[in-house]
């Protein structure tokens, strides 16, 4: 597989912008403005990745919690995002009915997310029983946790988009915990793929710290749907560096040490190394492109701050209708 310059280019920005929306958000919380925060530190390439392997807007998306990049590459704005953590009057996903990142997005086939783990999974299925239906040539992407994965639903949705050939793509996105859980309290198989075979589906496990990577696999992942040769699990391994969400103390499982070695595979920070080793990152291109994640992540909560409250009337309105 080929990528052209500008598309590397593309996805480093991708990946910048929601890193550095991201750490604002954090800023935002210890500041004691916003109530919640959950993050998608270091999940950046398996999401830039993943949404650059589909037909952005046309393709149907179930995410889950963490997908900021993934959202942002779909077209939700940092306002839009900003926002939601604010729980400010224009949110697009629930109109602030719902706690930030519970993502939805009509205009980008983005679906509605509930907090129950897992429900993406039979969502998901879902949407490609739908496009299998009416023939189109589309497909049903849904992404969750290695945690999440041993919730009845992941089983019944992959199991069903298998037996039916559906346009149907997992991408688990293992970073190793589930809050404080360890995936080895959560599987007896080290590969969340592993389990592909029993389905009769297409397994893959990929480097998620590799946004190129991740980006063939899920790219042959939407080809093989729509060729009409079924659904694939991708298993991207990667890591959160940060606690689980703004509630989490991630000192209580796991050691310091532990963190600071996830720095040498920092998504970004390998990505950048390699494109200024292939020159196609200049130090001028850089700067630009951090000038202007940063003053997107300036303008969004600027935007937020200042924007009303939904009325009482609109906040109380029901998330599902
Ligand atoms: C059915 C259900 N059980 C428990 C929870 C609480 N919960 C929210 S996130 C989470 C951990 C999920 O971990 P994982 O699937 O590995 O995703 P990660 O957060 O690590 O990306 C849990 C247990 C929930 N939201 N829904
Ligand atoms: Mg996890």
């Amino acid at each position: 597989m080929e990528w052209t310059k500008e598309l590397q280019l593309e996805m480093y920005l991708q990946m910048l912008r929601s890193r550095r929306l991201d750490e604002r958000s954090w800023v935002l919380h210890r500041q004691g403005k916003i109530a919640f925060h959950i993050s998608a530190i270091g999940h950046e390439a398996t999401q830039v990745g993943a949404a650059y392997g589909l037909r952005r807007g046309h393709d149907w998306v179930a995410p889950y919690y963490r997908d900021l990049a993934l959202m942002l590459c779909l077209g939700l704005t940092p306002r839009e995002f900003a926002l939601g953590l604010f729980g400010k009057s224009g949110e697009p996903s629930s109109l602030a009915r719902q706690m930030p990142s519970h993502w939805g997005l009509k205009r980008a086939n983005v679906i509605s997310t509930s907090s129950p783990v897992a429900t993406q999974v039979s969502h998901a299925a879902g949407l490609a029983l739908a496009i299998k239906l009416r023939g189109d040539d589309r497909v049903a992407l849904t992404t969750i946790g290695e945690g999440s994965t041993s919730q009845g639903e992941w089983y019944e949705g992959l199991n069903w988009a298998a037996v039916h050939r559906l346009p149907f793509i997992c991408v688990v996105q293992n970073n190793t915990y589930a809050i404080s859980v360890p995936q080895k309290l959560q599987m007896a198989v080290p590969n969340v793929a592993d389990r592909a075979a029993a389905f009769g589906m297409t397994g893959v496990v990929v480097d998620g710290n590799d946004v190129l990577a991740v980006h063939r696999a899920v790219k042959e992942a939407a080809d093989r749907a729509r060729r009409g040769d079924g659904p694939t699990l991708v298993e991207a391994k990667t890591y959160r560096p940060v606690p689980h969400s703004s509630d989490d103390d991630d000192r209580s499982y796991r050691t310091r040490e532990e963190v600071e070695e996830w720095k040498k595979r920092d998504p970004i920070s390998l990505f950048k190394s390699y494109l200024e080793m292939q020159g196609i990152l200049t130090n001028t291109i850089s700067e630009e492109m951090e000038s202007h994640a940063m003053a997107e992540a300036d303008d969004a909560v600027k935007f937020a701050e200042e924007a009303p409250y939904p009325d009482v009337e609109v906040a109380k309105g029901p998330v599902y209708a």
